[in-house]
């Protein structure tokens, strides 16, 4: 017989655990857990290997009719996974294959619209390989993400294909910038889950501090604004944040590796930092829900993606 104390725990018993949105790089990895969390919190650009760590995205959902009925997935996104040459990169691509070792679940999300990388045995990269290895531990679900963009019948063979290369694994077709299908994805997500009492506090969304989270928007704004012309090698870190009468005011400084990167962020006559500063703001306050004075400034830091103790001063060291 169970006693009372363990009939009420199991009262408050959930599908938790974690899940990793791995893939290649602009892929929509972040895109989608911002989606999901209904917020900004982790940056998006139309460049490659914008990710540069994992970050845990805490999301509760309603399984209707279910029992349990409700299910805490702890997401977690991940670096594009991509060749690990040089510290920042292997960094990135540890933190990638840690995060796929370490979850309940691996969502491997593919951008439908990429010809090259999209369809399954083309990935024959070395470190994608070691990713399929961390991966193939847990149960899978393979989203192709962008179907906005992509006519019905050149989604049904690639949804076939997928599904005839991995037997039994669910293949979910959806939009991360729409939102179409998200919802079955999360709930074919929540089914492979542990059934045990929740991870997280209810209110916990991340494991990040605001001021990460500010760094992440910042630099959002940076790859926006410089598009192709942002050196490969920047980062953001803040500085100073002081909270008074129901306003943020954060100081931040851009990091680049070369004296000569930097007329590039701050632009003719500081017209590209003051640009920046503006949109960043404006981010910001809308990210926080409250006004945002932003003071951006920009610092050489000599080859710092080559150095690993420049690297875990900026935020990418220690454990990925
Ligand atoms: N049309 C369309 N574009 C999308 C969708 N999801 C993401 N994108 C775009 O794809 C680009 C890459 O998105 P990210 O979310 O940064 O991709 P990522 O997989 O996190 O990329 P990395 O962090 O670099 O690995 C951005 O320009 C997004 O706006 C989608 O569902 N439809
Ligand atoms: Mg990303």
């Amino acid at each position: 017989m169970d006693t009372d104390a363990e009939l009420r725990a199991k009262d408050k018993d959930v599908r938790a655990g974690f899940c990793a949105i791995v893939g290649l790089p602009n892929v929509g990895k972040s895109t989608l857990l911002n989606r999901m969390l209904g917020r900004k919190l982790v940056a998006v650009s139309a460049k490659p290997q914008t990710t540069r760590d994992r970050i845990l995205g805490v999301h509760a959902i309603d399984l209707p009719g279910e029992e349990p009925a409700r299910a805490q997935i702890a997401y977690v996104d991940t670096p594009g996974a991509q060749d690990g040459k040089g510290p920042l990169r292997r960094y990135m691509r540890d933190a990638a294959i840690a995060a796929a070792h370490d979850a309940d679940v691996v969502l491997y999300l593919v951008d439908a619209t990429d010809r090259r990388g999209a369809r399954p045995g083309r990935l024959h990269d070395e470190d994608i390989v070691a990713l399929g290895h961390a991966a193939r531990a847990h149960p899978l679900v393979v989203g192709l993400n962008k179907v906005d963009r992509i006519a019905k019948p050149e989604l049904l063979p690639l949804m076939e294909a997928w599904a005839g290369s991995m037997p039994g694994t669910e293949v979910i077709p959806l939009s991360a910038a729409t939102g179409e299908n998200v919802g079955a994805l999360e709930r074919a997500i929540a089914h492979l889950l542990p059934v045990g009492p929740p991870l997280y506090p209810d209110d916990m969304v991340t494991d990040r501090s605001p001021q990460w989270i500010a760094q992440e928007i910042i630099r959002e704004q940076l790859y926006h604004q410089l598009g192709k012309e942002l050196p490969y090698a920047s980062a953001v870190q803040v500085e100073t944040w002081t909270e008074r009468k129901g306003e943020i005011a954060i100081g931040a400084v851009i990091v680049v590796e070369r004296a000569s990167q930097k007329p590039i962020v701050v632009g003719r006559a500081g017209s590209r930092i003051r640009e920046l500063g503006i949109a960043g703001r404006a981010a910001l306050a809308e990210a926080f829900g409250k006004p945002v004075h932003l003071s951006l400034f920009v610092k050489v830091l000599a080859e710092w993606s080559s150095a690993e103790s420049d690297l875990r001063k900026l935020g990418y060291g220690g454990q990925p």
